[in-house]
């Protein structure tokens, strides 16, 4: 198998983001979610139609590229722009969006609706761009990563939920791939128990109720983004069984997909992806274009060191 460049890895991931949240959306939640978003998916048959995961991650994807970095202010602003509730955002996110579209500071509206900050996965679903921008500096991708989450998500959990699917995709670029140094990566980045605890889980055989039981797949941070790690470990070779085993787990469906299918694209690259569901993607061009933007920004920014692809500098 030959190795996918770089490139074809950033439009893997942005694409495996989009493709895992559309696969999941028309499973997610309930009865009543899942017959809203038929109802409103109406007249675009066909189309694998994406939500708030796929719109937070492309407008973060566009904003590193063009401010070279994370810019929390300009992030803040462009997230509250895109706002559309048909994508079906979490409460608190679409609330806490609402207001700083109304001009209220990110660093008061991330406290208004849940006063410790939320610990819901919407940070997490969206961070594989921070993944890929930062993969050759760890440290600054920590730090960065942290930044953009708490944006929405103030609540330590919601942060490192953030921080882990972005150390996902990051460390899933590399080649060759080692399973125990991945996880062992992840495991040595994260101090929250409630996902150290669950990251030990990551890559053992469990059955789709044992999954449900003992990491979660559910909209919170920490019950969602180790699920998301464990889907892909097991289905690291064919993204539409790892579709199939989110969606069979259930709950928060579109985001599994999203976190796991950024992180499998980043790991496997763009060609590892089905062609007749990347061929119904709403707007896959712009996301592809959105992942070379991105890697083009990554490949000129200046970094310390002669050796390219060292630390950007901040
Ligand atoms: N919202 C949805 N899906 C609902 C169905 C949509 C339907 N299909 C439609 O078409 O309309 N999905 C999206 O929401 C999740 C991401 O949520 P996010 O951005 O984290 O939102 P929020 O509200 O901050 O957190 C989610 C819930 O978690 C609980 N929670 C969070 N922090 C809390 C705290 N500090 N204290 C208590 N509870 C807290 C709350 O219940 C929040 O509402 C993704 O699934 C995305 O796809
Ligand atoms: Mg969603
Ligand atoms: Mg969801």
């Amino acid at each position: 198998m030959a190795c996918p460049s770089l490139e074809e890895r950033f439009v893997g991931s942005l694409l495996g983001l989009a493709l895992g949240d559309s696969l999941g959306a028309p499973h997610e939640g309930g009865p009543v979610a899942q017959a809203a978003w038929w109802l409103l998916g109406l007249g675009k048959r066909g189309i694998l139609r994406w939500t708030d995961d796929t719109q937070m991650a492309l407008v973060l994807a566009r904003s590193l590229a063009e401010k070279r970095g994370v810019d929390p202010d300009d992030l803040a602003r462009r997230w509250a722009e895109a706002l559309d509730p048909r994508r079906g955002y979490g409460p608190g996110t679409r609330k806490l969006l609402g207001r700083i579209r109304g001009g209220e500071d990110w660093r008061a509206a991330n406290r208004a609706v849940f006063p410790e900050g939320s610990f819901g996965n919407g940070a997490a679903m969206r961070s594989a761009p921070l993944g890929l921008f930062f993969h050759r500096d760890l440290a600054a991708l920590e730090r960065e990563a942290a930044l953009a989450s708490s944006i929405t998500h103030a609540h330590p959990l919601g942060i490192e939920g953030g921080v882990l699917i972005a150390l996902a995709a990051a460390l899933a670029l590399e080649d060759p791939f080692d399973e125990a140094r991945f996880v062992a990566g992840l495991r040595e980045r994260c101090a929250r128990p409630e996902i150290r605890n669950r990251l030990e889980l990551a890559g053992k055989p469990l059955s789709p109720a044992e999954v449900r039981k003992r990491l979660g797949c559910g909209v919170l941070a920490h019950e969602s983004a180790v699920t998301a790690i464990h889907a892909f470990l097991r289905h690291r070779d064919d993204f539409l069984e790892l579709q199939r085993f989110v969606v069979e787990l259930g709950g928060d469906t579109d985001t599994i997909g999203a976190m796991a299918g950024g992180i499998f694209g980043a790991h496997r690259g763009a060609s590892a992806l089905p062609g007749e569901a990347l061929a119904r993607l709403e707007a896959r061009d712009e996301i592809e274009r959105a992942a070379r933007e991105l890697y083009r920004a990554w490949e000129g920014c200046p970094r310390e060191g002669s050796e390219r692809g060292t630390r950007p500098v901040a």
